[in-house]
Formats: structure tokens, C-alpha cells, sequence
């Protein structure tokens, strides 16, 4: 749990204005922390080239310099800069990059290999200064992560340490395995703050996640307002909604677009979920007409599945659907609409495909490309639609072929990338339906090997979600989400050659100091050697 919430905290540091007076350097006493290795990064870099006969170390008047004319850049330098003035105390002012004898840390954009793609960076440690070089902003904020953590741990304190920031030198090449690489917070059975997401947003940028998926309506709550429907929220996320009718509330369109923008400074993109034909009863117990028969069953507060289903043979089904649908894809920026799709078991085989039929292409009519859980490659969907395969085995004969006709795929197999099971029979929260996940089940698989007939080509990336059953506070989610968000981050970002559970341990063991900083509330598994 933190002391401030991101959005105050973020507004606290736009409104400093940066001193121009440079203080004098700290008294140095710095405690002996065992030397960052330019290695000791998750997810694991493509590219390490050490070079232990320099290094760089941050001072008292670096300065931070950009690419000019990029504004995009300068808002990364910035981030940067407000990442490391706390623990540092340094004003580490933002300025247009030119040749100068000043320590500084650049971030230019171009002047790069092909091969480090949209998101890829390449990192620089010499005496002088750090570079980092990217085609894109997106690349220069994920090399920003990868200093952050090459930093000695104190730099994620709040407030201003004594410490050497010594950055070891060398080159790193980085970039990619998977483009999409996710994480899921699940509103509906309890609801989440924005100030809840915008601090797990913070978190999962750290370890280049860049999609986070909300799964904003389910049988015990609806937590996204629409415009056109308007009980949805007030009587489908209002009081007594969610588990045990503890989890109330909703988002508003501003909350949500403030969550997509915060999200976006972050290089991360929003995936809105809308679950159906199934997972309805909040809003079939807001709106009789939801129903074949026109009474609204009673709200459910309980963790049963499969029970509910919006009536298919019904126009004013559709009509519903596409307000939803177009209410979201109007404030959503990024290219994906999640309609669920699954455990649909109050709807036979014959109804989901009608179903499917007429939503898939709203979807399309609303510029976005939908994604669903891999029920949908049943109705043997286009090729665009995105498959989200949950399921526990390594065969799924819909989910191969669609595959083989040219799906892409999500993974997010329940027995390891699900972050709600718990980790031991003793875990205090979440489920084990799918079977205990301790931290190298996490890991300890390759995506594009789990399912006969998945392979690399079809892989679009990982997922991990967490399903909030069993969840309500931010310190919750952060118990469940670490350690084993970042196994599942690295499995999406590192290659599959640099694949070691020993490297993994020993680097994750080494977050520790930084959590407790940030006051992550994690996990300490034994099977890690924490720091
Ligand atoms: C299955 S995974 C579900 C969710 C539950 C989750 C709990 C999936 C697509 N459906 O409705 O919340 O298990 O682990």
C-alpha cells in the first residue's frame, strides 16, 4: 500500500517548478549494497555487453537531455526526472540535447538498429553519461525501466537517500518477444479505485507490460458507466453489488479516460472487457428487458458461473449491445474490445454462434478489432479476432485450428498465469480451482509451447489476470500480482533462449528492496532468495 496515491503524487510533482540552483552535493556515506550487474534486470535484456572498467555515476548537477523537437521524448525525460529527484534529491533538469561536458543521461530517438522494432531501446553506460536510443517513445520509456532497476535499489525511496547511483557501464540491446504483453484487474466482483488501477498501472509498467485489461462487467457488478443505460451503474454497480455485496462502485467515462491517459503515459494500452452472452445478471437484474421473459432475476452477490445469458433471439439484445459497444469504443483509444464469451452455459451451442454473428462485426463497425476467451474460436471467428486461451491443457482442438487459419492468440493457461489461484494451501486469498501457482509454476513454461498446434507465429503474447473474487484492497492485489506479475512479464518480453529459473530467482530475490520501498505488499515465497 502506498502513502500517496499516483494521482496526487503526480499532480504534486507537475506543479514543482525545477529549482535552477544546484544544491551541494550530499555528504556521501554509502552503505555497501552489493554492485548492480548490468544483467540484473527483469524481464531479462536481449543483449548484455559489460563493460566493468566503466561505469557511470549520477551527480548532483546530470542533467537529463532529449531529443529536440520530440515531444514525446521530453515527456519521457521528464517521467525520468521524476522518477529519480526523490531518493536522489539532484534537480536533473529536462533540456534539448546538445554536445556538452555535462554528466548527462540522453534519450534520443533513432540512430538505431531495425531489429529493436517499435518498442525495443538501446541503453549506453559510459563514464560520461548513459544514452539510451529508441524509434519510439514507447522504446525510450522502456529503457527508462531498465535504469531504474540498474540503480541501486534506493532509488525507488520516497525521500532523499545517501547512496552512490552508480549505473554500471556497457551496452544493452532490448527489445521484444511478444507484443502483447498484458495484465488483467477484474472490476466486477469487487470494485477498484481508480487510484487502485493507476498504482497498479505504475507497477506493471516497471516490468514493460503494455496492455492492461479491465474486466468491467460480470454477474455480480457493472462498472463502467453508459450513457444510453443509465441503472447499469447506479443500480448494476451500485450498493450491495459485487461478492458478498461488498465490492461496489463504478467508473465513470471521465475515470476511464483518466485511467486510459494515465495508462498511456505509461506506454501501456486499455482493454476494455464487456462479458457476454454470459456474466449478465448485473445488468439483466437492472433491466428487465434484458430478459426472455421480461422479469429481471434478483442481483447475485454469490461466485457461481454459467448461469446467466442475454436473450439471443431478442433485437433489443442488439440494440443493448451496440449502445454498449459503441459507448466504449468512443472512449476507448486502443485498438481492442474484449466481449468475453465465456463459460456461456446457459446459452446452447446454436445460440453463441447467432450471438457471435451479430456481434462480432458491431465490434468491427466501431473501428475495433475484438478479442475474446477462447470459447469464441467455436464460431470459427475472423481472423482478427483475438482468442484468449484460459483453459488448463495443452490441447484445444478449436483453439489449434483457428490458429492454423491464421487467429492470433493471448496466453493465459489458468494453472499458470492466473495471479487469483493461490500459491500454497495456506495463501489467504484467491481460488484454487486451477490448482496452486507458486512462483516457478509461474514461470517455468514457454507460450508458444503450451497448447499442441500454438506455436510462436500464432502467439500474440501473455496475459496474467486477476480475478478479484477474493480481492479488495490494493494491498491485496499486490500480494497476488508478486512475485509472479514479473515471471509472467518476462515470459512475454525475454527471449525464449535466456529462459533460466535460476537467473529468474536470483534477479526477482533482488526486487525485494525496491517493493518494500514502493510498500508492495508481496509475496515471500521460499522458493526465492530474497534480498
Ligand atoms: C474463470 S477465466 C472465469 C472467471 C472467474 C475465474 C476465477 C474465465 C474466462 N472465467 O469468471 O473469475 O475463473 O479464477
Amino acid at each position: 500500500m502506498r502513502r500517496s496515491t499516483s494521482i496526487t503524487r503526480l499532480l504534486a510533482t507537475a506543479a514543482l517548478a525545477l529549482p535552477l540552483v544546484l544544491p551541494a552535493a550530499p555528504a556521501v556515506a554509502a552503505p555497501a549494497a552489493p554492485a548492480r550487474q548490468l544483467s540484473d534486470v527483469i524481464p531479462a535484456p536481449v543483449e548484455t555487453r559489460p563493460d566493468t572498467r566503466d561505469a557511470f555515476t549520477l551527480a548532483p548537477h546530470t542533467v537529463i537531455r532529449t531529443s529536440p523537437g520530440s515531444t514525446t521524448a521530453r515527456r519521457v525525460g521528464r517521467q525520468l526526472a521524476e522518477t529519480l529527484r526523490p531518493a536522489t534529491g539532484y534537480p536533473l533538469p529536462v533540456l534539448p540535447a546538445h554536445s556538452t561536458p555535462l554528466p548527462e543521461i540522453a534519450l534520443l530517438i533513432g540512430g538505431v538498429d531495425a531489429r529493436l522494432g517499435p518498442e525495443g531501446y538501446q541503453l549506453d553506460v559510459t563514464r560520461r553519461g548513459v544514452t539510451i536510443r529508441a524509434h519510439t517513445a514507447a522504446g525510450l520509456f522502456a529503457g527508462t525501466q531498465t535504469l531504474r532497476q540498474l540503480l541501486p535499489a534506493q532509488i525507488e525511496a520516497p525521500d532523499r537517500q545517501r547512496a552512490i547511483w552508480r549505473v554500471p557501464g556497457g551496452r544493452i540491446i532490448d527489445y521484444p518477444r511478444f507484443a502483447y504483453r498484458g495484465a488483467m484487474l477484474d472490476l466486477a466482483r469487487h470494485f477498484h479505485t481508480v487510484d487502485e488501477i493507476t498504482a497498479y498501472l505504475d507497477l506493471l509498467s516497471q516490468y514493460k507490460i503494455n496492455y492492461l485489461h479491465l474486466h468491467l462487467t460480470d454477474d455480480q457488478g457493472w462498472r463502467i458507466q453508459i450513457d444510453s443505460w443509465p441503472k447499469l451503474t447506479t443500480v448494476g454497480g451500485g450498493p450491495g453489488t459485487g461478492v458478498d455485496g461488498v465490492g461496489p462502485g463504478f467508473l465513470t467515462k471521465a475515470d476511464y479516460r483518466a485511467v486510459v491517459a494515465y495508462a498511456a503515459a505509461r506506454h501501456i494500452t486499455i482493454v476494455p472487457e464487456i462479458d457476454m452472452p454470459g456474466h449478465t445478471n448485473a445488468a439483466q437484474s437492472t433491466y428487465a428487458e434484458l430478459n426472455c421473459d421480461g422479469v429481471a432475476p434478483a442481483p447475485r452477490t454469490d461466485m457461481a458461473v454459467g448461469y446467466s445469458s442475454l436473450c439471443i433471439d431478442d433485437e433489443r439484445t442488439y440494440r443493448f449491445v451496440e449502445d454498449v459497444i459503441r459507448e466504449v469504443a468512443e472512449m476507448t483509444p486502443g485498438p481492442y474490445l474484449h466481449i468475453g464469451g465465456d463459460e456461456a452455459h446457459a446459452t446452447t451451442d446454436e445460440e453463441y454462434r447467432t450471438f457471435m454473428a451479430r456481434v462480432l462485426p458491431l465490434v468491427a463497425k466501431y473501428g475495433k478489432r475484438a478479442s475474446g476467451w477462447n470459447e469464441v474460436t467455436q464460431v470459427d471467428p475472423p481472423t482478427d479476432v483475438v482468442a484468449q486461451y484460459w483453459g488448463t491443457g495443452t490441447t484445444n482442438a478449436d483453439l489449434a485450428e483457428a490458429a492454423a487459419r491464421g487467429t492470433t492468440v493471448v496466453m493465459s493457461p489458468a494453472n499458470k498465469a492466473y495471479l487469483d489461484m493461490k500459491y500454497d494451501a495456506t495463501t489467504r486469498l484467491g481460488l484454487q480451482w486451477a490448482g496452486h501457482i507458486e512462483v516457478r509454476d509461474a514461470y517455468d513454461w514457454d507460450p508458444a509451447r503450451r497448447v499442441n498446434g500454438v506455436g510462436e507465429n500464432a502467439i500474440l503474447g501473455v496475459e496474467a489476470p486477476l480475478w478479484s473474487e477474493t480481492l479488495r484492497s490494493l494491498d491485496d492485489i499486490e500480494y497476488m500480482a508478486f512475485p509472479r506479475l514479473p515471471a509472467i512479464a518476462e515470459l512475454g518480453w525475454s527471449t525464449a533462449a535466456s529462459h533460466d529459473w535460476e537467473s529468474f530467482r536470483t534477479r526477482l530475490g533482488e526486487q525485494a528492496p525496491r517493493w518494500r520501498l514502493q510498500q508492495v505488499d508481496f509475496y515471500p515465497s521460499p522458493q526465492v532468495p530474497w534480498t
